[in-house]
């Protein structure tokens, strides 16, 4: 598993921070999180191009590649605080897909094995079969749930005729065993997919799905909730999957088949902050950003951000579960509060760079 660095492009890590070889056994000692690229959008059954979603989220950004945010909302530095490494892109060359797929659990399972959080960039929707059974080889077959953000419930039988493509990856995971059904829970779905039944089949595995028309009337926080206490019900770690297509495709317009009608970016950003912060995170995967058809990279800023609340999210649970206490803020509390003087970011060194940007 030597380090292969951008499969399609130059060998830039996320938000520069410094790179890992998953080769190399002891580098991973001591390390937190490790971002892995995924490029690989075979699976597409519509409009391809998240091959080229990794460089985009690690690279999209106006601020500075030198390894530090400072979140605002809760006052950590995730990139400095956690031991936040990038491992480059697994090879996954979309002719060979049983060797690509395998190739990603190998590599997820070494980081989570290693004790560190796996932070998948796709690639299309595919990856979330060796990303959770990867997470499932350390944590134990079925004690690893997860939390599913997306239009669509991609539990198809098949796809093309193939069981491999991104339709179909969590059906896999709970006909494998890796994930049980009913801690399984998917958020955001709405449209004309998949057929009734595909529903029943869902129904039967007690699959919990909110579909759109149930969040908006009951609130994004309400569902959560609910979702969030079946997810930690006799499980020992969550894996957090986001299909960027969840957001509505004006405000995420790369990706390969958008439906209408979605959350909005700032529900999204809240909500996966509230998985961070909330839920004992064993892994997760950022997926269907496909640069080709974005705009302004708007939804390339989204994929970038959602990693940075998870990772700060994750950043301020582990901080305050810390025999100090708590030292992240509370991300509802005026943002100044308590400010002033020489006080710094908890947990940082005094000072820091000043920065100025527009
Ligand atoms: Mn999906």
């Amino acid at each position: 598993m030597t380090r292969e660095g951008g499969m399609y492009g130059p060998d830039i890590t996320f938000l520069g921070v410094p790179r890992v070889d998953l080769g190399d056994g002891p580098s991973l000692s001591h390390v937190d999180v490790v971002v892995i690229g995924a490029p690989y959008d075979a699976g597409t059954s519509h409009r391809p191009g998240a091959r080229f979603g990794p460089q985009a989220a690690r690279a999209t950004d106006y601020l500075a590649h030198d390894g530090s945010r400072p979140h605002l909302a809760l006052g950590v530095d995730p990139l400095r605080q956690l031991h936040v490494v990038d491992a480059g892109d697994v090879e996954m060359p979309g002719v060979d897909s049983e060797a690509s797929l395998h190739r990603l659990e190998d590599a997820v399972a070494a980081v989570a094995g290693a004790g560190a959080l796996p932070v998948v960039l796709g690639g299309d929707h595919t990856i979330a079969w060796p990303d959770v059974t990867g997470v499932a080889r350390h944590l134990g077959m079925g004690r690893v749930s997860v939390v599913h953000f997306d239009a669509h419930a991609d539990t198809g039988d098949t796809q093309f005729g193939s069981l491999i493509g991104h339709g179909t990856p969590m059906r896999r995971l709970i006909e494998s065993g890796a994930v049980r059904g009913d801690r399984f829970l998917q958020i955001g779905l709405r449209g004309y997919w998949p057929e009734p039944e595909t529903l029943d089949w869902m129904a039967d595995q007690g699959m919990r799905s909110f579909e759109m028309t149930e969040i908006v009337g009951r609130g994004l926080d309400d569902c959560l909730d609910e979702a969030f206490g079946i997810a930690t019900d006799g499980c020992d770690g969550v894996f957090l999957s986001v299909d960027v297509d969840v957001v509505d495709p004006r405000m995420a317009p790369g990706t390969g088949t958008p439906e209408p009608g979605g959350l909005t970016a700032r529900q999204l950003l809240d909500a996966v902050r509230r998985c961070a912060l909330e839920l004992p995170l064993a892994g997760m995967d950022v997926v269907e950003l496909s640069p080709p058809y974005d705009h302004a990279e708007v939804t390339a800023y989204l994929a970038n951000r959602v990693v940075l609340e998870a990772l700060s999210g994750h950043c301020a649970r582990r901080l305050d579960a810390g025999a100090q206490g708590p030292r992240s803020r509370a991300p509802g509390r005026p943002l100044l509060e308590g400010r002033g003087g020489a006080r710094s970011l908890p947990g940082t060194a005094a000072g820091g760079r000043a920065r100025s940007r527009g």
